[in-house]
């Protein structure tokens, strides 16, 4: 579709969504409404410890580019744990290796992005990725010389000093701030808080949420404190009935006699809120995963009608490193793939760890221009319409 075609999403036109939502801690600008889950949700899950401090960072981080009118992307990544108590001993989990995101940044760094990497803790990272949750140690492509130094090995030293020369780059210019999150509840948080941080940036923002995150959660109130007991001779604690919107219901996860009964209450709908009210004058990627082929296209493009944002990246677990489909308003549906044979990130966790890469195509070095260049297309579009 061409450049002057592009249509301006509704929420561009930030009124009219907002107009009628008001949360009990004003994060939205309107006056009255009824309170749905996703504006409650944050008066009854408690803020995370180490809110202020990321928020401190990606505050500062975003005046330092804001000023320099550099294009920013917040870069989700990785998955996000459910605890089962709050001294949280069992979690329920999911498969993302955030292999998807730290990609991703690179290539929106590459690209000239400032980029917040808000990501799972100790899932991988931009550039440190390449060595990394390998099945190849990555002290095999290191070896001590003559004199006891350790040095690299021959074969790896023209991709580490590349590799080495782009992550010096982006410390030196200050480009890339991470920050982890572990729980759906620290997730939330912090995209809620980085997002509103993000408004002056107006269209410079962009948001591209690769993070698996959990559509299931427990709610603070069914929440039981300490470990769960197995053991049916010490199922008191584990049971007690907790007190819920003046409903007393059994804690999310508990005994039964033998077995554990999880009951998990579902993860209100942020993109909504995030589209509508947090991030108004971004671009919004969102990503939808699928194991069924028949389903991808229609569920993405489902999302991308109830969302009303710009653009949904389909995949599906098993084919996701080599072929992904790209469904917009702007310009339909179109898949993106890797030429047979040169997909890159082969291996379950990042790279292959054989540090020759060379001949092999990452599938994000594809993505990211052309998110970039929807991008780009949509903030001249809002600079026209302004
Ligand atoms: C994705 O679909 C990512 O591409 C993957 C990347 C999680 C598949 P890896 O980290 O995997 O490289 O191993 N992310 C979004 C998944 C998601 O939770 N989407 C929600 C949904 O499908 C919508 S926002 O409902």
């Amino acid at each position: 579709m061409p450049l002057s075609t592009l249509p301006v999403p509704n929420r561009w036109t930030r009124d009219q969504h907002t107009a009628n939502m008001v949360s009990p801690e004003n994060h939205t600008n309107g006056q009255a409404t009824t309170l749905t889950p996703e504006l409650t949700y944050f008066t009854a899950n408690p803020k995370p410890t180490t809110l202020d401090q990321g928020l401190h960072q990606a505050r500062t981080f975003i005046q330092h580019h804001a000023s320099s009118n550099r294009r920013v992307a917040l870069v989700t990544s990785g998955g996000t744990t459910v605890p089962l108590e709050n001294q949280t001993v069992r979690f329920i989990d999911n498969f993302s290796a955030g292999t998807r995101g730290a990609t991703s940044a690179e290539y929106f760094l590459q690209a000239g992005y400032a980029v917040i990497f808000l990501h799972r803790q100790f899932s991988l990272l931009p550039y440190s990725r390449h060595y990394s949750h390998s099945t190849n140690c990555f002290l095999d492509f290191m070896t001590a010389n003559a004199e006891g130094k350790v040095v690299v090995e021959d074969e790896y030293q023209s991709q580490m000093s590349k590799v080495l020369k782009q992550y010096e780059k982006a410390k030196r210019e200050r480009t890339l701030l991470l920050l982890p999150f572990t729980t759906v509840n620290d997730y939330l948080w912090h995209l809620r808080s980085i997002a509103e941080a993000m408004q002056p940036l107006g269209a410079n923002a962009l948001f591209y949420l690769a993070a698996a995150v959990s559509d299931f959660f427990v709610p603070a109130a069914r929440m039981v404190e300490h470990k769960i007991q197995s053991s049916e001779d010490f199922h008191r604690t584990s049971a007690a009935a907790v007190v819920d919107n003046s409903a007393t219901k059994l804690p999310a996860a508990h005994m039964e006699g033998k077995s554990l009964i999880i009951d998990l209450d579902p993860v209100p709908k942020f993109l909504k809120v995030l589209v509508d009210g947090w991030a108004p004058e971004a671009m919004i990627v969102s990503f939808k995963l699928e194991t069924d082929p028949s389903l991808l296209a229609e569920k993405a493009r489902y999302a991308l009608k109830k969302y009303a944002h710009h653009l949904v990246i389909g995949n599906l677990l098993n084919t996701r490193k080599w072929e992904v489909l790209f469904v917009s308003v702007a310009e339909g549906e179109n898949w993106v793939r890797v030429e047979q044979g040169l997909a890159g990130n082969g291996a379950e966790a990042g790279d292959d760890g054989s540090g020759k890469k060379d001949a092999t195509v990452e599938i994000e070095s594809l993505i990211v221009p052309e998110v970039a260049r929807m991008h780009v297309m949509m903030i001249d579009n809002c600079a026209s319409s302004a």
